[in-house]
């Protein structure tokens, strides 16, 4: 049985300057999955702020936001059947050294918080994460 969902995926600003885009949004394409919006932005310290809000209290916080606001990154809204999981897995774990190879992090990754995209991980941070991106 299908469930048809969407996901948002950030291209961070460590994927944008390896020049990973093209890259990375033909594997979602190559797994069969549309792209439903797209938008080239960088994220300024309120935005960020509200967008890695669960991690507030988080002693790498300011770190998150710092690296986050650094350079240009890409949002994109991504369609497809069990499209929340599915990417989650396709982009690996979120140490870049733990990501298997095959995934995206464990591919191009180098780090922890530069580990090159972040994907939605339920219905609701889809929701609130597009929010921020796509108003
Ligand atoms: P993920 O959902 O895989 O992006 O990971 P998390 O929501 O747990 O973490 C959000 C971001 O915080 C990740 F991109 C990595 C970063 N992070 C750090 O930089 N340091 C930490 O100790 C934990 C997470």
């Amino acid at each position: 049985m299908s469930n048809l969902e969407k996901t948002l995926i950030v291209i961070k600003p460590d994927g944008f300057k390896k020049g990973l885009v093209g890259k990375i949004i033909s594997r979602f394409e190559d797994r069969g999955f549309q792209i439903v919006n797209l938008k080239l932005f960088q994220f300024d310290v309120d935005s960020a702020g509200r967008f890695y809000e669960a991690h507030k209290d988080k002693h790498f916080f300011d770190e998150l936001v710092s690296f986050i606001c650094s350079g240009n990154t890409v949002g994109c809204i991504i369609e497809g059947n069990n499209a929340i999981s599915t990417v989650r897995l396709m982009i690996g774990n979120t140490k870049s050294t733990e990501a298997l190879p095959g995934t995206i992090r464990g591919d191009y990754g180098t780090g922890f918080t530069d580990n090159i995209i972040h994907a939605s991980d339920s219905v609701e941070s889809f929701i609130k994460e597009s929010k921020i991106i796509f108003n």
